[in-house]
């Protein structure tokens, strides 16, 4: 589609553009003029809204979120059926030996496309990317991996037609002056960290997309996630996964963040079933097209330290605060995700500290008894 903006002959350019929307209007493409719904669709892009996903891929699949997302979606849609796609960690055995692994670095857009045509991929999960502590330590490589990423991945699907794309946004939207608790849908985005510039940047690319394209991209801001899989890597956040492995293999943790330090969290089984419900809402009930709020339960690192002390007396926590904690209080304590539990049926599993820290506890606990906590 020609550039309008960019032209230096405006008149002829637009004419150019008119005649050929109206000629494809005619013959074979419809157009809507409610803000919420694409602007301009092509006859495939209209079946793309409502065609179901069948060939999966998913970036940063050797991460913590995307290993055990990769994994569900393979046995939801069938292991031949989802290609992992990592970068710069060693993929797993589980995810290499459940289907196909591929190398792409998500920068270099001929490689993401050379992939999407040799899978005949028609959706992607687009979970690559650089977490909030290490884009600090160089904001240069975050804005690169993570803008220039995004972009490519939503250039693939315009221009290849793809049915759907997730990409996940994060608390990390928020700034000092959003309100910190219950922090609404609709707020002021003013993040401090590059991470979050990239996340709001981020967010109102997707929704470009979609309005001006037609690109069914869904998204949600994700808080903290717990697991066991796969240790994270990079963020603020991954004291709240590294104090249960420490706290199993030595019975010691120095945190990098204060004790009385609130963040939101969720347990990875929801992030899991949160993620693919939002990716299989019918296309008329997602309303929001930035991000998504997506909460489930809010607690100090002292009253995590605290709970794990519970069921494992001797475990002793201190705190020694790092450049992290800076990052920590300049984001929010709490979400209203009340959007998003109106328009996809959006609901935690786990809601509470105690449930969450029990279930974490013993399965690591039966991995370091085998011998196979990392
Ligand atoms: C991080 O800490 O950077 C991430 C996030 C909250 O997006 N876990």
């Amino acid at each position: 589609m020609p550039s309008v903006l960019n032209s230096s002959r405006p008149t002829t350019r637009i004419k150019i553009f008119s005649e050929r929307m109206l000629a494809a209007m005619l013959k074979n493409t419809s157009y809507n003029s409610k803000v919420s719904t694409p602007v301009f669709q092509s006859k495939r892009g209209c079946r793309m809204l409502g065609k179901n996903m069948k060939r999966i891929l998913v970036t940063g699949a050797t991460g913590q979120i995307g290993s055990e997302l990769t994994i569900e979606l393979r046995k939801k849609y069938s292991h031949d059926n989802v290609v992992a796609a990592g970068h710069k960690r060693t993929p797993s055995e589980t995810l290499l030996k459940s289907g196909s692994f591929e190398s792409i670095d998500i920068t270099n857009k001929e490689g993401l496309e050379r992939i999407v045509e040799k899978y005949d991929i028609d959706t992607v999960y687009h979970l690559g990317a650089v977490l909030s502590g290490v884009g600090e330590q160089n904001p240069q490589a975050a804005w690169h991996i993570n803008m220039d990423g995004l972009y490519n991945v939503l250039q693939v699907a315009k221009e290849h037609e793809l049915v759907r794309v997730f990409w996940p946004s994060s608390i990390a939207v928020f700034g000092p002056e959003a309100p910190r608790v219950n922090t609404p849908q609709n707020t002021v985005l003013i993040p401090r960290t590059m991470y979050g510039v990239t996340k709001v940047a981020g967010e109102l690319l997707c929704n470009y997309y979609f309005s001006r394209f037609g690109v069914d991209v869904r998204s949600v801001r994700y808080p903290g996630i717990i697991s066991s899989e796969t240790p994270p890597g990079g963020g603020t956040t991954d004291y709240a996964v590294e104090i249960f492995y420490e706290a199993i293999k030595k019975k010691r943790y120095t945190c990098f963040v204060r004790q009385d330090t609130v963040l939101p969290m969720m347990y990875m089984p929801d992030c899991i079933k949160g993620t693919i419900d939002l990716m299989e809402t019918d296309p008329s009930r997602i309303k929001c097209r930035t991000s998504y709020n997506m909460s489930a339960m809010s607690f100090s690192a002292g009253q995590l330290a605290a709970e794990i002390k519970k069921l494992c007396p001797e475990f002793e926590c201190e705190y020694k605060p790092d450049f992290r904690q800076q990052i920590a209080d300049s984001w929010i304590m709490s979400m209203d995700d009340s959007v998003a539990r109106k328009e996809w049926g959006w609901k935690p599993t786990y809601d509470n500290l105690a449930v969450m820290t029990k279930d974490m506890m013993e399965i690591l606990t039966k991995k370091f008894e085998a011998g196979i906590l990392p």
